[in-house]
């Protein structure tokens, strides 16, 4: 059985293992982790790295003094074992003043207020050696018609990108920030819902370059969405910074099961697409352990999310490595859909007989795709038979 170890760069939020239980029904049914025994945890199980929003490690409303001792800590943590930070984030949602949202809030102090609080992290998050900066729009968003103008609050969420990308170069920071799509759960709808989404607003960006995709397995398929596709798509524009991996089982609420639960075989396609697409950032578990555990199912899941994605790995790569795999690839002629579809020029395409006048339409037709034979293979791959 594989074992995780830092190379693999498994990393983990703090309010993941951390998070209580609490949700819409129910009260907490855990008591709160001390950030410095995550660090120790996660590096026991192998893990590379943690990752953080601002209220995770400094509670919210906490003096300075209080603020340096808990950064003091984590960092000594951090320090004892290794473990890296490669990523950081902002609370934008749990206190009352985010609301209506924090960017595109319809009350100009709370937007402002939320840049503050974004930029005051940005910089622990560079002290901690991060490169990253996850920006999730849990509130960003609606319940009624009238109550967002959209088109007026994307202005307003482009012009807090612009004006954080112009604070990070000012500083000198290497810094990219990673914008994570989701398309409902707190509001009841969330702009920039999904990867496409995403992908044209950074377009629109002053830095366009400094700004990619935190994508996460769920949130595409709280939509109905294939997120191996939207990664793949991520991927192809350059655009994928960071990526969150958990577990969903088709549309409904956002689930964060613990990686390979839910969908598995959209698992097994994504491993397989980050490990020969030569992606390697971080493999940022967030997910939430069920409330029904008690701490040790907290460590239980978290060290499942490592060794399933390890699992995995190792099915794709014996599924890439399968000589009757490769034979099958041929068969539903992948290497034909490498090749250019006109690289003699749209001259010769034009005047090329067999493309149209002469081109055997019934023939073509009749051709089978043989992706049934190819599909199967995987799956007997991934049941290990
Ligand atoms: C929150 C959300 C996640 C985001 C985190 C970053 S916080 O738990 O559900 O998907 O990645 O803000
Ligand atoms: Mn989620
Ligand atoms: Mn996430």
């Amino acid at each position: 059985m594989p074992t995780p170890v830092p190379s693999d760069k498994f990393t983990f939020g703090l309010w993941t293992v951390g998070w209580q239980g609490r949700d819409p029904f129910g009260d907490a049914t855990r008591p709160a982790l001390d950030p410095v025994e995550t660090v120790t945890r996660l590096a026991d199980l192998g893990a590379y790295g943690v990752t953080f929003h601002d209220d995770d490690l400094i509670p919210f409303g906490a003096s300075e003094a209080e603020r340096e001792t808990a950064v003091k800590r984590f960092r000594q943590a951090l320090d004892v074992t290794g473990l890296k930070v490669p990523m950081a984030t902002t609370n934008l949602f749990t206190h009352p003043v985010f609301k209506d949202g924090a960017f595109t809030a319809n009350d100009r102090d709370v937007r402002r207020y939320a840049l503050r609080k974004t930029i005051r992290n940005i910089d622990l998050a560079v002290e901690l050696g991060a490169t990253t900066y996850v920006a999730w729009g849990g509130r960003e968003g609606s319940e009624h018609g009238a109550s967002k103008d959209v088109r007026v609050a994307l202005d307003r969420l482009k012009e807090a990108f612009d004006l954080l990308g112009e604070y990070v170069e000012s500083q000198g920071y290497d810094l990219r920030f990673a914008i994570e799509p989701k398309p409902n759960e707190p509001r009841g709808d969330i702009l920039l819902p999904t990867v496409g989404h995403a992908l044209a607003f950074i377009n629109s960006l002053e830095r366009p370059d400094r700004v990619g995709l935190n994508p996460e397995v769920g949130h595409e398929q709280m939509a109905g969405l294939n997120f191996t596709h939207g990664i793949a798509q991520a991927l192809w524009h350059g655009k994928l910074f960071h990526i969150d991996l958990n577990g969903q089982s088709g549309i409904k609420y956002d689930q964060d099961l613990r990686f390979g639960a839910g969908d598995l075989r959209s698992a097994f396609w994504l491993v397989d697409l980050l490990e020969s697409a030569g992606y390697d950032g971080p493999r940022h578990f967030d997910f939430k352990p069920p409330r029904t555990e008690d701490i040790d199912g907290v460590w239980a899941s978290a060290a499942a999310c490592m060794h399933n994605y390890l699992v995995l790995k190792q099915k794709a790569l014996a599924f890439r490595a399968d000589p009757a795999v490769q034979e099958a690839l041929r068969a539903a002629r992948l290497d034909e859909l490498a090749l250019p579809t006109a690289q003699d020029g749209l001259a010769a395409l034009l005047t090329d007989r067999c493309a149209f006048e002469e081109f055997d339409i019934e023939a073509a037709a009749r051709r089978g795709m043989a992706f049934e034979q190819l599909d199967q293979l995987a799956m007997d791959h991934l049941l290990g038979v």
